[in-house]
């Protein structure tokens, strides 16, 4: 450990802590802008300046290590003076349009300007670029005339996802974050992932907003609208309403739908029940029949991408199985439109998901069971927030509900898909009663949980040894691939989630503070909710779902079946 002074106080800090963390373990608030914890680590927005006694410039706390004895100061009036001359000269180049922005009340640039009392936006005023919007992706917008070049979306983008489409152009004044050779994101490699949007301060970056596309499908008396919330957008919407981190809002999610107009308010969770039954057998058949080995989970649309870019030579890995929004949808414009005598193309299916890749994979090809979409829009955690706010919906004040049949029955094991690990437990707790005949004594699989980037386990199962692997975020899923690409992993099946941590921590969940990001573990708190979810619940194994049994005993006959493979799988393209 190492003494030192802050502000006077006396405070002990682990050796090796920069300034910034010993302050924020002795209770003392330093203000950053740049700063993201082990991802952009570049000291560059001189937010986080503070003053060393003995040092002849003031020095950025946030990349500043801690030394015995040292002195430091966090706030002076040159500090604020400072940190204050920082935010006028950012925004002498910022277009300031705070009232229309998406991100307002929820931007860090305005709170900081807030906090130390910028009141003349002009000081700096002088010559100003202007940008075009970049709208050529399908799940996104990019308006540089709100970006401050933190570079935190760059940062996310090369080091945690491996993928590098975005970075600095150009130098001095002229500097713009974008695209290689003036390309549009749109015409690049980028795999839709959102971590950019989850990482941007302002209101830079964004979503493409969907909500209107909603609100005319439910006014169009012709259209049965339906939707289906994702199992992680219970783990966060609530943030948007003033609940703390980590509370479970299924209840009142599923009343405020209701209240929103949907004809039927479904679950994704019901559908991941779905892909288990079908991933099991599939996973089964290939262990049985000497299939292509280690075989691959193929819920993550960003996952999926990645996979048909970066190693196209590795696509026999992956499940054929759709997603479960995908076979959400599929399910909906057959059995259910079916059952209830509805056209197909009469039936509107929205997803809320806590993902921007979603609104790329409605558009994939053969994803179109009743040869229309499977899923019409797809909307994130942060729309579905806008959309409550827009209807005027009191949140805070519903009652708990819960979801319609014959689509809205779930286990325990649907819920955990939203956490990295809980693809793979759902479909262990299916497989191995499966290949044992026998009911599982205990159905958590302790191994494959936890907010690590890898995790591997060797189950003993019916005289066999399972190696399971489980990855997420993609620079990880690149050491498996890279592994399994040069013949050296032995597994047999490997969940893959593109997001750190799973869709808990997707691209399209609410926006969470760098200050909160970099301080607490949010995907482990996140993923708590749908753990202590499924531990709740009566039935936590997806072969157990009555209404998942039904659809099998009325319509789609064995998991693995033909019209099964019809209606619930899908291809890959190189
Ligand atoms: Fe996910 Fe999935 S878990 S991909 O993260 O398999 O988005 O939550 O909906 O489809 O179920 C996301 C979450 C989600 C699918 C499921
Ligand atoms: Fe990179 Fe993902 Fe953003 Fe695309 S969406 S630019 S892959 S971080």
């Amino acid at each position: 450990n190492v003494n030192l002074k802050i502000n006077g106080l006396d405070v002990t800090a682990p050796a090796g802590s920069t300034i910034l963390e010993a302050a924020r373990g002795a209770g003392i608030k330093i203000p950053t802008l740049c700063f993201l914890k082990d991802i952009n680590e570049i000291g560059a927005c001189r937010m986080c300046v503070v003053e060393v006694k003995g040092a002849r410039n003031l020095v950025a706390a946030c990349v500043h290590p801690v030394n015995e004895g040292m002195e430091v100061q966090t706030n002076t009036p040159l500090l604020r003076e400072s940190r204050k001359r920082t935010l006028e000269l950012l925004l002498s180049n910022h277009d300031k349009k705070c009232l229309s922005c998406v991100r307002s009340g929820q931007c860090e640039l305005q709170e900081l300007c807030q906090e130390l009392g910028v009141t003349d936006e002009e000081h700096f005023a002088g010559e100003m670029t202007h940008y075009e919007l970049d709208d050529s992706a399908v799940h996104m917008i990019r308006d540089n005339n709100k970006c401050i070049l933190c570079r935190r979306c760059s940062a996310v983008c090369e080091k945690v996802q491996t993928v590098g489409v975005i970075g600095p152009n150009n130098r001095g004044f002229a500097t713009f974050i974008g695209s290689p050779f003036d390309m549009g994101l749109g015409e690049t490699s980028c795999v839709s992932c959102g971590q950019c949007i989850a990482a941007c301060p302002t209101g830079a970056l964004y979503e493409k907003d969907s909500i209107e596309a909603v609100l005319d499908a439910i006014a169009d008396e012709t259209k049965h609208v339906v939707v289906q919330p994702a199992p992680s957008v219970r783990a966060a919407l609530g943030e948007e309403f003033g609940y703390p981190m980590g509370t479970d809002v299924e209840g009142k999610m599923a009343a405020a739908l209701r209240r929103i107009g949907f004809d039927k308010v479904f679950d994704t969770d019901f559908s991941a029940d779905l892909t288990i039954m079908e991933e099991a057998h599939e996973f089964l058949d290939r262990v049985k029949n000497g299939g292509v080995l280690p075989m691959m989970t193929s819920c993550s649309p960003g996952w999926i991408k990645y996979c048909e870019h970066y190693y196209p030579d590795q696509l026999e890995h992956l499940s054929s199985c759709k997603s479960p929004q995908q076979m959400f949808g599929a399910l909906t414009k057959t059995y259910y439109a079916e059952k209830m005598g509805i056209a197909p193309e009469d039936i509107v299916c929205v997803s809320v998901m806590p993902c921007t890749a979603k609104k790329f994979e409605i558009g994939r090809e053969d994803q179109n069971a009743a040869g229309v979409p499977d899923v019409d829009i797809s909307i994130t955690t942060r729309e579905l927030a806008r959309l409550i706010r827009k209807v005027g919906i009191d949140f805070r004040s519903l009652p708990e509900e819960g979801f319609d049949d014959p689509l809205g029955e779930s286990t325990g094991a649907g819920v955990i898909f939203g956490a990295t690990g809980g693809v793979m437990e759902a479909a262990l707790r299916t497989a191995v009663e499966e290949l044992t005949g026998e009911e599982l004594e205990k159905v958590e699989f302790m191994e494959v949980r936890g907010a690590e980037g890898i995790k591997e386990a060797v189950y003993h199962v019916a005289g066999m040894d399972v190696k399971v692997a489980v990855a997420s975020g993609l620079s990880n899923a690149k050491i498996i691939m890279d592994k399994i690409r040069a013949g050296k992993a032995d597994y047999h099946f490997v969940e893959i989630m593109c997001c750190p941590g799973g869709c808990v921590n997707g691209g399209g969940q609410p926006q969470v503070h760098a200050d909160v990001r970099n301080f607490t573990d949010v995907r482990a708190i996140r993923a708590k909710v749908l753990y202590d979810n499924d531990a709740a619940k009566t039935l936590r194994k997806s072969h157990e779902n009555p209404s998942i049994q039904r659809v099998y005993e009325e319509y789609l006959g064995e998991p693995g079946s033909q019209k099964a493979h019809h209606i619930l799988h899908t291809t890959y393209v190189k």
